[in-house]
């Protein structure tokens, strides 16, 4: 028989695909592997310095780990094959040089790379084989199904059938403790003094160092800095610093899941969203260890099931409708906004404290939590009306968690409501009474949250209710904006007035 007939198979991995458990891993025992740190994935956004580092170095270790089990990997590192841009061609060049028959992958996270994957096999003469990725625990037929036919789409009922389907928090067919959402008891504000608990972090080993001096001198012009390193980049590091959220943070995690605090950048958040989304933790496994805590006594209902909505709910939903709604649904501009991203976006060097402490985590870690991402940078975002696809992109590259699939209902849906409402019911918008309400950062800041307009006011007071009086024609006939809508009409003249005008200059000098 010619070589050509035989069956030579390849499995490809991709760089958030990072769990020894892989659909394509399982499908074909004995394969060779292929992992390549690529231009095209490393530069089709401006990654954060340490998106990029943590994805390298996991790879790296990935690899390590499939050689030590007895698995032939190829490894192509970066910048070592220079006609290597992309996957399709790390897989021509293996098709080539190996006579490879079948390539074998689990299906990619974004979009775009499936798009492109589905032509493979025709371009590159081989069979394809895309197979489902079975590490989230709704697949896209049960959500198909479940969104088949639904005027709205909320996460609260999907993520009910997912309590249902996995059995996690359920008495029976009951949620336990009575309620399937403990949410309204997770708004506290840090007592006075309060110090949050030391977290772990993992200085960066031979690996990762090598890898930052390749991000170094490739990447260095990119945003973000290096020496706060301290991400876990194996599933070892990853479920160690796991166990120690467990251990000393989750008890309180609910209470304090919406609080923010100056130079506290993790609080008591879990930090697993970028071990998750490479691969390095489960999502059921990190969901049933914090259910254990619940019924071991050591954690309150309120943060187990505040965690735990989040992966099994939030994430799940989001990944359900990215899938369902693309590829356009990033083109939609719901309130036709188009202002520019301010530098400071990438400086931090603004005088609003909580926009400087939000920036900053971003810069310093590639990280910043839940209420900073939606209520300070992506509030601001929406107020100030800068145009959706800057502001997804910008989400896109800072976020050590961030691929599409998740950042982009996020950003473009829950945060901006550039989606009109598919995401959410209404915009997640807040003058700065919510955030001195759950930070520390007002008593900081070279701007008065008391004040609603002026030179001295707090520039999230005159744009929260500029952006609702220009916006009226489109949110005022929303139910859940009446009391909004309502307050605006008792307001006075005079501080309508102030408020317009105060915007108008507040964004005719934002650059
Ligand atoms: C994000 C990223 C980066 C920066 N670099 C690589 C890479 O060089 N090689 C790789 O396999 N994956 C990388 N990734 C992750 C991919 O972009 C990701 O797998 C796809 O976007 C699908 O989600």
């Amino acid at each position: 028989m010619p070589e050509k007939m035989t069956d030579k198979p390849l499995i490809l991995i991709l760089g958030d695909q990072l769990s020894p458990h892989l659909s394509s891993l399982a499908a074909a025992p004995d394969a060779p592997v292929l992992m390549a740190e690529l231009p095209d994935e490393a530069s089709y956004v401006r990654h954060h310095q340490q998106k990029i580092t943590l994805i390298f170095s996991a790879m790296r270790h990935f690899a390590n780990a499939l050689e030590a089990q007895g698995r032939k990997v190829t490894y192509i590192h970066y910048g070592c094959e220079a006609r290597l841009n992309s996957f399709a061609d790390a897989v021509k060049m293996m098709i080539e040089r190996e006579n490879i028959t079948r390539l074998i992958v689990t299906e990619p996270a974004e979009w775009r790379l499936m798009h492109d994957m589905q032509n493979w096999s025709d371009r590159l003469g081989i069979a394809v084989e895309i197979l489902p990725d079975s590490r989230f625990l709704a697949d896209h037929d049960m959500f198909e199904k479940w969104a088949d036919g639904k005027k709205q789409l909320r996460m609260e009922f999907f993520y009910r059938e997912m309590r249902r389907k996995t059995g996690l928090l359920m008495n029976g067919d009951e949620p336990l403790g009575g309620q399937w959402n403990y949410d309204a008891d997770n708004r506290k504000k840090l007592p006075k003094g309060h110090v949050p608990p030391p977290r772990l972090h993992f200085a960066p080993d031979a690996v990762t160092q090598n890898v930052m001096h390749i991000v170094a001198q490739h990447f260095g012009n990119h945003v973000g800095t290096l020496d706060k390193f301290a991400w876990p980049v194996t599933a070892a590091q990853a479920e160690e610093q796991f166990a120690h959220w467990l251990d000393f943070c989750l008890p309180q995690f609910g209470d304090y899941q919406d609080a923010m605090k100056t130079d506290e950048a993790f609080l008591y958040h879990g930090l697993v969203g970028a071990a998750i989304n490479i691969g390095l933790l489960d999502p059921l496994k990190v969901c049933q260890a914090v259910e254990a805590r619940y019924h071991s006594g050591h954690a309150p209902l309120n943060a187990v099931e505040g965690f735990i909505r989040q992966i099994l709910g939030w994430r799940e939903f989001i990944r359900g409708l990215y899938w369902l709604k693309m590829p356009d649904y990033g083109d939609s501009n719901y309130f036709d906004h188009h202002r520019a991203l301010p530098d400071f976006y990438y400086s931090g060097d603004t005088d609003m404290a909580c926009m400087r402490a939000a920036i900053g985590a971003t810069r310093d870690y590639a990280y910043a939590h839940h209420i900073q991402r939606l209520m300070v940078t992506g509030n601001f975002a929406l107020l100030a009306g800068l145009a959706p696809e800057a502001v997804n992109r910008w989400y896109l590259e800072v976020y050590a968690d961030a691929f599409e699939w998740v950042q982009l209902p996020n950003t473009h849906g829950m945060a901006l409501f550039a989606d009109g409402g598919i995401v959410g019911s209404k915009p997640y918008s807040a003058s700065g009474a919510y955030i001195n309400r759950m930070s520390d950062h007002c008593s900081d800041c070279a701007y008065k949250v008391k004040e609603p307009h002026g030179d001295t006011a707090c520039p999230f007071n005159y744009l929260y209710w500029d952006f609702m009086i220009r916006h009226r024609d489109k949110l005022g006939g929303n139910p859940r904006m009446g009391m909004v809508y309502r307050n605006l009409d008792k307001m006075p003249d005079e501080k309508r007035s102030g408020v317009v005008a105060s915007a108008a200059k507040f964004l005719e000098k934002l650059k």
